[in-house]
């Protein structure tokens, strides 16, 4: 683990993240399932013609389930806001939210509670919990998530604002719009700036656009602290989440983490869905961690998928039989109302 900057540095050199004990593990396996199984069923409702257009985030459950776990949650300035994007399912569900309600907004139902069956799959908005609504146009969050920052950087507290996109998104202006109104001098805002790299956007590589990989880095002329973490690895992702949090919550200034996730389904439905060869699969690499360390067994892991696989076929069946969204409900659910 590097940390690029002195100041964060110093402070964090004796830094202890809060212990991931074997029960906290096999919690956050346990979410980590539901999130990819959650997504394995809406991407085979898409393919049933019972649901219009599929976008999740399988391979990013061990970084996204990491800070669905350190989230402070719940409602108003001294909670965490979220401004998050549609792959941001591992953090939501990882915050306890339940798979049905996904594959409500998959099938477009009225009884969807994040937008009554009148948004895309994963574009959550739940104000208990202080998540905005997620917009399909991608990293308009960064600008959004300045708002709650400046309110939150007056009100005090500990309550921090977290902002998750993709890498091909960091070339728009509204990243720079971040890191810039977060580091007005005096002012500064107390923001996790994440960024998810998956290494494409859409079907454009980024090798062919960026001009690094580093992303994390372009914080730096703005005295941003930075880091890079392999967001496959739960342990790894764990810590620099910790890290990352613990010094924001303190010094109210933002911080950039950049996660090295992998895209195991593709897009979306647009590129077809289909599980994708060569990727580094997270849940894998924690169940072979955990039955190394004797915390779990294969038996054990195998129950938790056929678990959560019954769950939602269960729940698939249910919400086939609920009420589609209506004409009349294009005028409800309006974001007036979170
Ligand atoms: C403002 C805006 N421009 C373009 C698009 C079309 N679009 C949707 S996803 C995407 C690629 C995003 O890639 P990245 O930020 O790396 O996120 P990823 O999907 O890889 O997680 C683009 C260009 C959009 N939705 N919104
Ligand atoms: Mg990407």
């Amino acid at each position: 683990m590097t940390i690029h900057s002195e100041t964060a540095t110093k402070r964090q050199d004796d830094f202890q993240a809060p212990p991931l004990t074997p029960e906290l593990k096999k919690q956050m396996h346990d979410r980590m399932v539901a999130s990819r199984v959650t997504d394995e069923i809406t991407i085979r409702m898409n393919r049933a013609g019972q649901g219009f257009f599929w976008i999740g985030g399988p391979g990013e459950e061990a970084f996204g389930t990491s800070l669905g776990f350190q989230v402070k949650k719940g409602h108003g300035p001294d909670y965490d806001f979220l401004h998050l994007h549609y792959r941001s399912n591992p953090i939501v569900i990882g915050m306890g939210a339940d798979p049905i309600d996904t594959i409500r907004q998959m099938r477009g139902t009225q009884t969807d509670p994040y937008s009554g069956g009148r948004n895309f799959v994963n574009h959550y908005a739940i104000p208990a919990w202080n998540i905005v609504p997620v917009t399909p146009t991608i990293e308009t969050q960064y600008v959004t998530a300045i708002g709650t920052g400046i309110v939150q950087k007056r009100h005090g507290g500990t309550g921090i604002t977290i902002v998750n996109g993709g890498d091909a998104g960091t070339a728009e202006g509204d990243f720079y719009s971040c890191l810039n109104w977060s580091t007005i001098p005096g002012k500064e805002l107390p923001i996790l700036i994440i960024v998810n790299h998956n290494k494409y956007g859409i079907s454009t590589e980024a090798h062919t656009i960026q001009s690094s990989e580093n992303l994390a880095k372009r914080g730096e002329p703005f005295g941003i602290p930075w880091e890079i973490v392999d967001g496959n690895d739960v342990l790894a992702s764990w810590e620099a989440i910790a890290r990352a949090m613990s010094y924001i919550r303190t010094h109210r200034k933002p911080y950039i983490i950049q996660a090295e996730v992998s895209r195991l389904h593709g897009h979306s439905s647009a590129t077809g869905g289909n599980r994708v060869a060569g990727e580094v699969d997270a849940i894998e690499k924690f169940e072979a961690h955990m039955i190394e360390a004797g915390i779990t067994t294969r038996a054990e892991c195998d129950a938790v998928w056929e678990k959560w696989r019954a769950y939602t076929r269960d729940a698939l069946k249910q919400v086939l039989d609920e009420p589609l969204a209506a004409d009349r409900d294009a005028f409800i659910f309006k974001q007036t109302e979170n």
